[in-house]
């Protein structure tokens, strides 16, 4: 459901994310545009992708989209946004299927995407900080094992909230959207699989269909972009 915005001959307007125009992931997925375009494909709206160098983040450009001159951005019409937890909000409210109807369910299910995003997310992202930046230090190994507690603290609260449910809270939900987004970060670490249903969750939502799309999406960008 994707084309780049150079190639898209549409005429009707589709929103346009900013994307690496060669992930450092290598194509798995992991840079924030992967819940954005998750997002859309779980409610059908198609959308087209503007890659961008590192170099070309940091011009003025871009930095009138997202003043930290970062990946991505959500431009729709006159709507520019650049934080990932207000774009797939922005999406859910807009669209049907990732916001429950009931105002308490959808409060809640809103609850989730801001556990993933401030509880959750920062002490993974510490640990990336820690093994890209820190692996010379003479402390290394206590940091990261300070910093991989930290992480089983959250997951051990989040699996037993979980417990034996398919998804947070009722129905697949944004909320789930972003957790698993944030959680999947940790693939590799062998954090996840000392928590047998937070694994599963995650392999559940990565086998939706929406999941699948976006992830064909984004991998199929990076190969092409590679290629030659
Ligand atoms: N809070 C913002 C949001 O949620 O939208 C954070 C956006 C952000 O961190 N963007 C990153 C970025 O632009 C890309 S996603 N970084 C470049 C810069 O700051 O100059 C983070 C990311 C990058 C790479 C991998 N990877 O290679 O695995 C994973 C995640």
């Amino acid at each position: 459901m994707t084309e780049t915005s150079r190639q898209s001959t549409s005429a009707r307007a589709r929103p346009v994310i900013t994307v690496f125009e060669r992930s450092p992931d290598g194509g798995k997925g992991l840079a924030r545009d992967m819940r954005v375009r998750w997002a859309l494909e779980e409610v059908g709206q198609a959308y087209d992708v503007r890659p961008l160098s590192f170099s070309a983040m940091k011009e003025n450009a871009h930095r009138a989209l997202h003043p930290f001159g970062q990946i991505p951005t959500y431009e729709d019409g006159a709507l520019a946004l650049f934080e990932t937890g207000a774009i797939v909000f922005h999406i859910a409210s807009h669209h049907e299927g990732l916001l429950p109807e009931d105002a308490d369910a959808r409060a809640r299910a809103i609850n989730w995407m801001f556990a993933a995003l401030s509880t959750i997310e920062p002490s993974i992202i510490e640990r990336e900080v820690v093994l890209y930046l820190e692996r010379d230090e003479n402390w290394f190994e206590q940091r990261l094992t300070l910093v991989d507690n930290r992480i089983r603290g959250k997951l051990t609260d989040l699996s037993r909230r979980l417990g034996g449910a398919e998804w947070l809270d009722g129905d697949f939900s944004a909320g789930d959207l972003m957790t698993v987004d944030v959680l999947r970060r940790l693939g590799g670490s062998g954090l996840l699989e000392e928590f047998p249903n937070l694994s599963a969750y995650v392999s559940r939502a990565e086998a939706r269909p929406a999941f699948r799309r976006a992830y064909d999406a984004q991998r199929d960008f990076f190969n092409s972009s590679t290629a030659g």
